[in-house]
């Protein structure tokens, strides 16, 4: 199996030995939403009937005509229902005492903090949905947002949702160039950003930015700027075009605006990710369906409970985001964190400081950042009464088992299970996980297909592989979250996801189940790089550096990383006239940081007369990774010039 995640293939060995169980507590089972493992044959019996049971739970203006029609690989969910996410996630709580729970407590980094309850949200949500309304906005026009972690993200996420416009939020490391992508890619009308975010201290330019980015953006007419920090004077207005939020929000007063009763089927949003070309994927997720996936999962994976005070430390920017910070957790009333900032401004107890100050009781957060907090030490966590917390989980890149034992031990207090939950934006919803009251967890293991989920590991030629061997993972079933196509692009949707082994969808992961049937993923098997659970296609950094003047051709690579999991290692054939060296690596680092973000940043750049090709050209970057893995080298003999290896091997060795 050709896969780019050597973290993770090294780590094999580590697993295969893994024999650390955690079985739930019978005071958890006691309490837990779930504790019969019945429920998996039940929803395996009649996954449709499982889902239609979990979409009662969703408020519908006009009920489904049928579950499901699938007609591979397209399916429609809760067909002919009409449904309104912003009302199921705002409006229906203001019937019950839940008006004035807590809906969003924000902590903001400089340390000011700001509750709303559902009453408030209410409130803010209709107000921005009058302002985008008289400013033009219609239900199908498309409405960018380029926020930091503030409220009014989620706040124009919903208003967007309650007047039928589906939003596509670019995250606030992204460059000008990848916000004008975006906005071009789905045409965009408007745009909501803010003067700026605040990050370790500093002012982050949101506005400047999102102007840059607007000098390629004809389709936008209207920008809506929130002022964060306070930058007001600072900031410049450009006439006709941008309106400050407060104003905009005053003059709609106390006015309401009617939730649109939307067929399930009508987009909510459109989410970008990178895949294996240059041009990030813009995933489309529609509104019934997904609203019962994330809403779902969401109460069954966490063992969530009304009193709960949830917290998710990923960005809304990613769909981490948009499932489990905005749309799963409201829909259910539940009380959600959200923090702006850096876990380590001002210090590195931040996350644990705010987890006293607010009794979190459920975490969710990312590998990375749980061996960020590993390499800082116990010392942090153990200032803080964490004692609060009950449920844990993870998101976003393979965990290694010493890691997520750290995570139950040092931060769980040995009593808390961890579930370790894999999905993506593609799947809209968790897929593969742990249900803590049931399951026996296997520390690195993602265990089990959520009930009604049916996954499979396949081998090269599409057979379902034994227990105790790896290959490709695949679902094989349709799932009500699931992105219903690639926005403008069906035909890549069609050949990306279901082409590969057909009448499957193919995730682009590698897994393997052990005798018992756990599944233990093992990252990406494509071109696309995981670092720090953030999806980086390497073509994409790798037309960022040919875009340089400098650079004749690239090749990208992912290399191990302690703590990211994996980083990025560039190897670059500059134009004549031009020199490597320490001033061109930052140059060209700086370069990509301009055209994608920070995040896609590489951690190396080598600098070679020649990069290794077949005779037909083809770039080898399977021996660049044997290079970076110091391991002997492959297959040398299609290489047209096995004399460059050399050079490249050597530079590479001198550098480590
Ligand atoms: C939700 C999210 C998706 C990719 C996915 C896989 C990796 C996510 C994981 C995991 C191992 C887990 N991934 N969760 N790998 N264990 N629990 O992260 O979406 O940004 O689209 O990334 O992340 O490789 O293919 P997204």
């Amino acid at each position: 199996m050709a896969t780019t995640n050597e973290p993770a293939a090294g780590m094999l060995s580590a697993l295969l030995q893994e024999d650390r169980r955690y079985p739930p507590s019978d005071e958890f089972k006691a309490q837990a939403n779930w504790s019969d493992p019945a429920i998996y044959e039940r929803a395996e019996a009649d996954p449709e009937a499982f889902w239609a049971e979990q979409a009662r739970a969703i408020d519908w203006f006009k009920p489904w005509d049928r579950v499901l029609d699938w007609n591979p690989p397209k399916a429609r969910w809760f067909v002919g229902a009409e449904v309104n996410a912003s009302y199921n996630c705002v409006d229906r709580h203001l019937q019950s005492w839940r008006r004035n729970k807590a809906a969003i407590i924000f902590e903001g980094e400089p340390g000011d903090s700001r509750v709303l309850t559902y009453r408030d949200l209410y409130r803010e949500v209709n107000r921005c949905a009058a302002a985008l309304k008289r400013l033009g906005v219609k239900k199908g026009d498309r409405v960018a947002i380029y926020l930091g972690m503030v409220p009014e993200l989620a706040i124009a996420m919903l208003a967007c949702a309650r007047i039928g416009a589906p939003h596509t939020v670019i995250f606030a490391g992204f460059s000008a160039d990848s916000i004008s992508d975006r906005v071009n890619d789905c045409g965009a009308t408007f745009a909501i950003t803010a003067d700026g975010g605040w990050r370790r201290g500093n002012k982050i330019p949101l506005k400047d930015t999102m102007d840059r980015a607007m000098e390629s953006c004809p389709t936008v007419k209207t920008v809506l700027v929130v002022n964060r920090t306070d930058d007001a004077r600072q900031v410049p207005m450009n006439e006709g075009r941008d309106v400050w939020w407060h104003r905009a929000l005053a003059d709609s007063g106390a006015e309401q605006v009617e939730p649109e009763r939307l067929d399930a089927e009508h987009p909510l949003y459109i989410l970008y990710t990178s895949g294996t070309t240059g041009k990030p994927k813009g995933m489309l997720h529609t509104t019934g369906g997904y609203l019962v996936g994330t809403a779902c999962t969401h109460k069954y994976v966490f063992d969530l409970k009304e009193e709960d005070v949830y917290w998710c430390t990923a960005d809304v920017g990613w769909v981490t985001g948009h499932s489990y910070i905005v749309y799963g957790p409201l829909a259910n009333g539940s009380t959600c964190l959200m923090y702006e900032g850096s876990p380590d401004y001002p210090d590195k107890d931040r996350f644990w400081d705010i987890v006293e100050k607010y009794a979190v009781s459920i975490l969710y957060t990312a590998p990375t950042a749980i061996r960020t907090f590993m390499r800082w030490g116990k010392d942090f966590p153990a200032k803080h009464d964490l004692s609060s917390l009950r449920v844990l989980g993870t998101v976003g890149e393979p965990i290694n088992p010493e890691a997520w034992v750290w995570y139950r031990e040092v931060i769980g207090g040995d009593r808390c299970p961890v579930v370790d939950t894999w999905w993506m934006t593609e799947t809209g919803q968790i897929l593969i996980t742990p249900l803590p009251g049931i399951t026996v967890l296997k520390p690195g293991s993602a265990t089990f297909p959520f009930p009604a989920v049916k996954a499979d590991v396949l081998d090269e030629s599409g057979n379902s592989v034994p227990l105790g061997s790896g290959g490709y993972l695949v679902l094989q079933r349709p799932w009500p979250a699931m992105a219903r196509t690639i926005w403008g692009d069906e035909e890549r949707y069609r050949t990306q996801y279901w082409s590969r082994f057909p009448g499957n969808y193919f995730a682009g992961d590698g897994a393997k189940r052990d005798e018992a049937g756990y599944y233990w993923l093992l990252g990406r098997v494509d071109d696309v790089l995981n670092v720090a659970g953030h999806r980086i296609g390497t073509m994409e950094v790798e037309s960022a550096l040919v875009s340089h003047p400098a650079v004749a051709e690239a090749a990208v690579i992912g290399i191990s990383h302690e703590i990211k999991g994996q980083g990025i290692a560039a190897f670059a054939t500059l134009r004549g006239g031009y020199e490597g060296g320490a001033t061109m690596v930052e140059t060209l680092r700086d370069h990509v940081g301009d055209k994608i973000g920070a995040i896609a940043k590489p951690d190396k750049i080598f600098f070679t007369a020649e990069l290794p090709k077949t005779r037909s050209a083809k770039i080898m970057r399977r021996l660049l990774r044997d290079i970076a893995e110091g391991k002997v080298l492959g297959d040398t003999t299609t290489l047209a010039d096995p004399t460059i290896l050399a050079s490249i091997k050597q530079q590479y060795e001198e550098s480590e």
